[in-house]
């Protein structure tokens, strides 16, 4: 079968994007993801995200594949590809539109702005162990600079689920993580049942962190827009940083705001688009 794709990227983190809006199953399968996805065999990207029909009053569905085709419940920068997506085959490019998602997160609210940067409601951030989860704390406790044992060596860590896990430790210097190395044993770690997305957050000044991130299922990615959600609230709870700040990835940056008024996570970023392919 033939399958018309479009390629978006939002700071370098790659998505092959895929029109499946009539059928409400994904037409294409993990381990297919997993062959798209990779860069020497296929087309290459970090996941694999289908717009499919709403679902409970929602304008769309999204699900995503990761490059190992593991499922996540969002995707911080697929979310704002996935807008742009939508309005491009709706024909809505050019207008400020707000789109309703359902994930396996909840409901997300991607906003088109003028110049093609995206926001997005990322809704409100989960902190009890049990929900992120993590067994690093009792499930009804929050997970604020715990000690936790990686690589011969105890590194603080805060956790926070933006509906998929992030394990957050704030460092000197994140271009002397040695993230290859550590990254896949904070994912694969016991105290994370369901595996874990990694961010290394070096605070420049209280309103602009550096971050480097090691995700779940993908590994070293140029950014990750729910790992910087994840990481500014980490650095609230810490008292690391403001409730607003720039936070610059190996792709650029992204803005984000925990708000005061409604305790909801909002990131602003770019998503582009690069081609468009048969396979
Ligand atoms: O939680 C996970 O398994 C992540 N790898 C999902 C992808 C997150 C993403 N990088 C983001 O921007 O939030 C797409």
């Amino acid at each position: 079968m033939a399958i018309e794709f479009t390629k978006y990227h939002g700071l370098g983190n790659d998505f092959i994007l895929i029109d499946n809006r009539a059928s409400s199953d994904p037409i294409v399968t993990p381990e297919q993801a997993v062959k798209l996805c990779d860069r020497h065999f296929g087309i290459g990207a970090d996941g694999v995200i289908f717009a499919l029909p709403g679902q409970d009053g929602t304008d769309y569905t999204m699900r995503i594949f990761n490059s190992d085709g593991s499922e996540p419940e969002m995707c911080g920068n697929g979310i704002r590809c996935l807008a742009r997506f939508i309005a491009e085959f709706e024909g809505k490019s050019d207008q400020t539109v707000e789109y309703r998602i359902h994930t396996l997160a909840g409901v997300m609210k991607p906003q088109l702005r003028p110049g093609g940067q995206v926001t997005v409601d990322m809704g409100l951030p989960r902190l009890l162990a049990g929900e992120i989860p993590t067994t690093l704390a009792p499930s009804d406790q929050k997970v604020i600079n715990l000690p936790l044992e990686v690589g011969g060596k105890s590194w603080q860590v805060t956790c926070v689920s933006m509906g998929n896990p992030h394990c957050i430790t704030f460092v000197d210097d994140v271009a002397a993580i040695p993230l290859e190395n550590i990254g896949p044993q904070f994912e694969h770690h016991s105290v994370f049942p369901q595996r874990t997305n990694t961010e290394f957050i070096q605070v420049v000044r209280k309103d602009y962190l550096k971050m480097r991130v090691w995700e779940r299922g993908a590994g070293i990615t140029l950014a990750c827009g729910t790992g910087a959600c994840a990481s500014l609230v980490a650095g609230v709870l810490t008292g690391m940083c403001d409730r607003f700040a720039t936070i610059e990835l190996p792709g650029g940056p992204l803005e984000i705001e925990w708000s005061e008024l409604d305790q909801r996570v909002y990131m602003t970023g770019p998503a582009e688009k690069a081609f468009t392919g048969t396979v």
